[in-house]
């Protein structure tokens, strides 16, 4: 389906703004703040060709949106369509008080993790669809679908549908040494995504390369992310998947998680290479280029 100018594309990004603005779900009582502050969206070409190299790059289960749309809509229903990426930027409260950690994150980080990333991402994630239904169009998110899966490998744990490529497809920015992918409102972030059939003119890629927003990886400065990670899973030769792993979802983040009123089944997270760090909530290549 052709859409009929920008649009469609303003309502959407509208709709997401006043949803995370007004959502009960958004909001802690027990902090007094919100998980995440106003969220960034673009839109990738279903038919762009990066999707197809992600089956090299990441793996062949990496399913491309095609795949991704006709297994919930059947065999020959696609006909493109656009991937819409969602950054939801972690609120300046959430940031502030793992600032201060050193050894493992607050109880603020481990409040995020249960009820900002298992409840109000879920929500959120199962509302674009159903707006983008409302609309007259077709859509699916991928981590909500039976195939969705998250598999074991030497290297660490590989999902067959990975936000963060999709996010930088949708130009929304690069990976970074850490793996984590800074945006312009920072690292300090979670993602989702749609494939849809609306069809609506892609964002640019402005990132200069897979990990240009990086200073270690681009100026081959800073490094902030390496002294900050309390199991000494970062280096200048990249991210250490499966000591991070331990970290944050071991029985230690697991009890945290519980002692804050979390949920054990999604620990406590950590991501304190997320924060006091100089890409915490803004794109540092900006300053230093
Ligand atoms: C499995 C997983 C983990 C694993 C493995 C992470 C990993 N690097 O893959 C573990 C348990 C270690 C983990 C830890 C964390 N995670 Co996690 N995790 C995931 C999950 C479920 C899948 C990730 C995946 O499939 N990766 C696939 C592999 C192949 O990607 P990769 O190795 O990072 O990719 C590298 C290469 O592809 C390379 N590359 C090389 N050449 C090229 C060329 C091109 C063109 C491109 C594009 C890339 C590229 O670039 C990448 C970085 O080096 C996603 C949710 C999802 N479905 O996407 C969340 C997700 C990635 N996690 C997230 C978060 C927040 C965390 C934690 C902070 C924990 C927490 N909640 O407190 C830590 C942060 C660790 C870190 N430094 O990034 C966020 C990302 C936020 C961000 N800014 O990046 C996600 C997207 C969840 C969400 N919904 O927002 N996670
Ligand atoms: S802290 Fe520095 S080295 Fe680490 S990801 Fe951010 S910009 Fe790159
Ligand atoms: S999330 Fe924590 S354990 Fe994992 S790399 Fe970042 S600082 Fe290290």
């Amino acid at each position: 389906m052709k859409e009929a100018g920008g649009r469609i594309k303003l309502w959407i990004v509208e709709e997401l703004k006043s949803y995370v603005r007004e959502s009960k779900g958004n909001f802690s009582e027990e902090l007094q703040a919100p998980y995440y502050e106003e969220p960034i969206v673009q839109f990738a070409a279903a038919d762009d060709p990066l999707f197809e190299e992600y089956k090299t790059l990441i793996g062949p289960d990496h399913a491309t949106p095609r795949e991704v749309f006709e297994r919930s809509f059947g065999p020959g229903s696609y006909g493109g369509g656009s991937v819409i990426s969602v950054v939801l930027p972690i609120s300046e409260v959430i940031r502030r008080a793992n600032r201060a950690q050193k050894d493992g994150p607050s109880r603020e980080w481990a409040l995020l993790r249960t009820f900002g990333d298992e409840y109000f991402l879920n929500e959120i994630r199962g509302h674009l669809p159903a707006y983008l239904s409302s609309l007259g169009y077709r859509a699916v998110a991928p981590l909500d679908t039976d195939w969705y899966s998250i598999q074991g490998s030497a290297s660490g744990p590989v999902s067959n549908w990975s936000e963060r490529h999709v996010a930088y497809a949708a130009g929304l920015g690069s990976f970074s040494i850490n793996d984590g992918f800074i945006t312009e409102k920072g690292i300090a972030i979670r993602l989702f995504s749609v494939v849809t059939d609306l069809q609506v003119t892609p964002d640019a890629r402005t990132a200069a390369s897979h990990a240009g927003n990086c200073l270690l990886h681009s100026k081959g400065i800073c490094g902030a992310c390496i002294t900050r990670c309390p199991v000494q899973a970062i280096s200048k030769e990249g991210h250490d998947k499966i000591a991070c792993m331990k970290f944050v979802y071991g029985q230690a983040s697991r009890d945290w998680a519980v002692a804050n009123g979390g949920d054990a089944k999604w620990g406590a997270g950590c991501g304190l290479c997320q924060t006091k760090v100089p890409c915490e909530s803004r794109n540092p290549m900006r300053t230093a280029r």
